[in-house]
């Protein structure tokens, strides 16, 4: 394969660029492009001080070696450590590129580790989304999908299927041995693999919202304090606060971090019945911002008393992830309601304790195994149907198509770490990358 370069820092100013070069050309391209201050012979994975250039020195840089198959990609990779200014960057770049490398699509350099076999493809997802992380939390995901917790599992599980096809192969040739062996031995070991894709599958909900953030919508009748709400998370005025009711017209989303775990929230248009066309409007995109939210704030005015539209907004998220928070109590303690939190915007009083159910009922769970994309919640719902259909019809007269379904599961399985994936796959998963990487 021909050698690949690019950029591997972030374009801008900075202590260090990095050029990094891939492929079975790139020590040869790269002692052409550079002159050591002390000729010697070049060692892996040592740094040596030198001079970039051909005809005109670019740059004084540092230059390492790694031999395949010890290096990122496993192939033959040289990076030169330069100055950090783009000009420099570039000029490396085309220089490398003049002496016979091609600049590097998105991701190529993490493709060629996942096609070498350095890594498999759950591991280099958890490199993007340790790359994209914009909480400690979704990086914290990343990071462990990168070391592969996610892919063990789903390799233990491709294990014991192996197993009990290579059983059920050997019986199909023996039948005698069929009965007692492997007929009575089998549905516990699939029942085993498919308690496993169960309880991943169940942690799905809880692995994107700490991967993307956890959605909140903020509903109330006009006036409750709902952008007051926002304003004192967000630590800054936001929105628009009056003491006019149907003073927030359209919804509004911000992010906040808040211990380590990203929320998004949507301070929403008062409820009630509406007055003119923009209202209007603004409610039906209220109610869409709590359809589509993780959790729902439903706020109530401790000033007020709890009328039939509020316990009609109660009723109608009863059914959803949810938290009833009564604010204003800083104006009146004595109001009471069922497994209320009480809070005050204005004094701030109760809103960490308000954050903290938030963040316990979405991601609480804390640090159990998670899945966090949508391709591997796929995957395991596809390998799960076909264990939950070789279960069912699990007989001796068919036993040759409950091998086909446990082959279909073991394929789906296989998605995940890239051994039965397609081609236009495994090139999406790519394109999500930055060039460089
Ligand atoms: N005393 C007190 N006043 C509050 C509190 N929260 C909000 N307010 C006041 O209540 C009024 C309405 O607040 P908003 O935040 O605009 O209420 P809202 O729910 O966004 O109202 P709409 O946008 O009209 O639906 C304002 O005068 C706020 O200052 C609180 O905790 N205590
Ligand atoms: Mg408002």
């Amino acid at each position: 394969m021909s050698s690949i370069v690019a950029i591997s820092t972030p374009q801008g100013i900075g202590g260090i660029s990095i050029i990094r070069l891939s492929g079975e050309d790139s020590l040869s391209i790269a002692s052409r492009a550079f002159e050591m201050a002390t000729p010697t012979d070049v060692q892996p994975r040592r740094f040596y001080l030198g001079y970039v250039g051909a005809e005109e020195r670019i740059d004084q840089c540092l230059m390492v070696y790694f031999k395949a198959p010890f290096s990122y990609t496993g192939e033959d990779v040289v990076e030169f450590h330069c100055h950090g200014n783009m000009l420099i960057a570039r000029r490396v770049v085309e220089l490398l590129v003049d002496l016979g490398a091609t600049m590097a699509d998105r991701g190529e350099f993490t493709r060629r580790a996942f096609l070498n076999g350095k890594m498999n493809l759950a591991s280099c997802e958890g490199i993007a989304d340790m790359i994209n992380a914009d909480s400690d939390a979704s990086l914290r995901a990343g990071y462990r999908l990168m070391r592969g917790e996610l892919s063990t599992t789903v390799s233990e599980m491709q294990e014991i299927l192996t197993e009990v096809l290579s059983a059920i192969d050997g019986a199909l040739d023996y039948p005698e041995e069929l009965y007692d062996d492997v007929y009575e031995d089998t549905p516990i070991r699939l029942e085993r693999v498919s308690d496993t894709l169960y309880r991943l599958i169940s942690t799905y909900r809880e692995g994107r919202m700490l991967r993307e953030g956890v959605s909140v919508a903020i509903v109330g009748e006009p006036n409750t304090g709902k952008s007051s709400l926002l304003n004192r998370i967000l630590k800054y005025d936001r929105a628009i606060v009056t003491d006019v009711a149907g003073t927030t017209r359209d919804t509004l989303t911000e992010s906040v971090l808040y211990r380590d775990v990203k929320l998004n929230f949507t301070d929403t248009a008062g409820i009630r019945e509406g007055e003119d066309i923009v209202e209007i409007q603004g409610i039906e995109r209220s109610k869409e911002a709590a359809q589509g939210a993780d959790l729902v704030v439903v706020l109530l005015d401790a000033t007020k008393e709890l009328g039939a539209e509020q316990r009609r907004l109660i009723d109608e998220y009863a059914n959803r992830l949810h938290v009833v928070a009564v604010n204003k109590t800083d104006l009146n303690r004595d109001f009471e309601i069922e497994d209320a939190m009480y809070i005050s915007a204005k004094t701030g009083e109760g809103v960490d304790e308000l954050l903290d159910k938030i963040v316990s009922l979405t991601v609480g769970r804390g640090d159990g195994e998670v899945v966090t994309h949508v391709r591997h919640l796929d995957a395991l719902k596809r390998a799960y149907a076909s264990i939950r259909s070789a279960i069912d019809s699990y007989d001796l007269a068919t036993i040759d198509v409950t091998a086909i379904d446990i082959k279909d599961a073991w394929s789906a399985l296989g998605e995940i770490t890239g051994t039965t994936v397609s081609e236009e796959i495994v090139a999406s998963i790519f394109s999500r990358f930055c060039v460089g990487k």
